[in-house]
């Protein structure tokens, strides 16, 4: 078996991680009781991190719509006829004061999301100077822009740059029901230019596309596999959007969502598994069942990218009920 001891000092951890996870493995978490399975997770969850601790991102679009990609649950996509109205990239003092303004509210990082297929020419130097004065704030910072080449990648580690998110969004099987303009190889391959000019990873997917409970198990077993282990995994519940191929999808049951949080807490119990989109459609108690399960970061404010996401007030009231706190 492969294992690591995790390098996180302030973790009273015995545990050690894993990167051999096989779909059998997998499986047999997500078939465990209910109860058993919450269990495990909050042991894995303790030895790692304070329970009552959730990490606060804020996001922000810098660049919305008109993507030629053609992810069927994307709003911003042009293969779409969605109500989003397209926007080119913001000027930098723009994100600068929101930056400011989410770091008043109490963020810790700021993620600024672009909906490109990949950066190119003077928007990528725009973007390159919107870390560098993120960062200035006092603000962890994280970016979402498409594909990167290495060169890019080293760029950006460069200007100060601590987390790229870029997410495998689902198994490779499943995959090509969903996107065709990108392939899964790909989507790989920018994971790795990210891993190796030593930029913080965050990767996950979203559930509740259609797939099968096999697709949500092969997509686990792809994160976990990944040495290190993705240092952020959002997990994120499909926002259902009006003009999309997936507006129509059936429910997921929330059980079985709360299952896929478990899990990517137990396959990777040192990552902070964040519970991304879908927050404004779940109830208090649904939210809190995620926490339950080992979802320790959120991202707060009224929008995600261009749907919405609970109010401030709401997850605050939500915090103090629960107890818990911002990390
Ligand atoms: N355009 C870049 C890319 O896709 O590589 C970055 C931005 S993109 C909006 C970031 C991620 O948001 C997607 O990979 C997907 O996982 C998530 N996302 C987009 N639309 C969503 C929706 N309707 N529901 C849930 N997650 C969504
Ligand atoms: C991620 O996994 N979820 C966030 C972030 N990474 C960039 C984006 C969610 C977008 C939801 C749809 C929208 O608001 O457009
Ligand atoms: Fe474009 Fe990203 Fe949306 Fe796909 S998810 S259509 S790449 S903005």
């Amino acid at each position: 078996m492969k294992t690591a001891v995790t390098h996180n000092p302030d973790q009273r951890n015995t545990t050690v991680l894993r990167f051999d996870w096989e779909k059998s493995d997998i499986e047999a978490l997500f078939e465990l009781p209910f109860n058993d399975l919450i269990y495990q997770a909050q042991q894995a969850h303790r030895a790692y991190f304070d329970p009552n601790e959730v990490q606060v991102s804020t996001l922000l679009s810098i660049k919305t719509g008109g993507c030629p990609e053609d992810c069927g649950y994307c709003p911003q996509s042009v293969h779409h006829q969605t109500a989003v109205e397209p926007e080119s990239l913001l000027e930098v003092d723009a994100v600068v004061e929101a930056a400011k303004n989410a770091r008043q509210a109490g963020a810790s990082r700021f993620c600024m999301g672009a909906a490109w297929r990949n950066p190119r020419g003077r928007n990528f130097e725009r973007v390159l100077e919107m870390v560098e004065r993120v960062r200035a704030e006092g603000l962890e910072t994280c970016m979402t822009l498409g594909m990167l080449d290495a060169r890019q990648a080293a760029s950006l580690k460069e200007a100060g740059l601590d987390y790229y998110n870029h997410n495998l969004d689902t198994s490779p099987e499943f995959y090509g029901d969903i996107i065709t303009t990108r392939t899964y190889e790909e989507r790989l391959d920018t994971i790795r230019h990210v891993r190796d000019a030593g930029i913080n990873v965050c990767c996950g997917g979203i559930v509740g596309m259609g797939e099968s409970r096999a697709d949500r198990v092969s997509l686990m077993e792809q994160l976990a596999r990944q040495q290190p282990h993705p240092e952020s995994v959002p997990v994120n519940m499909l926002v259902r959007v009006q003009g999309t191929p997936l507006a129509e999808v059936d429910d997921i049951d929330p059980f079985e969502f709360v299952r896929t949080i478990a899990v990517a807490r137990i396959l990777m119990p040192g990552s902070h598994v964040r519970l991304s989109a879908g927050r404004e459609q779940m109830s208090d108690e649904m939210q809190a069942l995620c926490f339950l399960a080992g979802a320790n970061s959120i991202f707060y404010g009224e929008k995600l990218l261009t749907t919405p996401n609970p109010e401030a007030d709401r997850d605050r009231r939500l915090f103090e009920r629960l107890g818990l706190r911002p990390g």
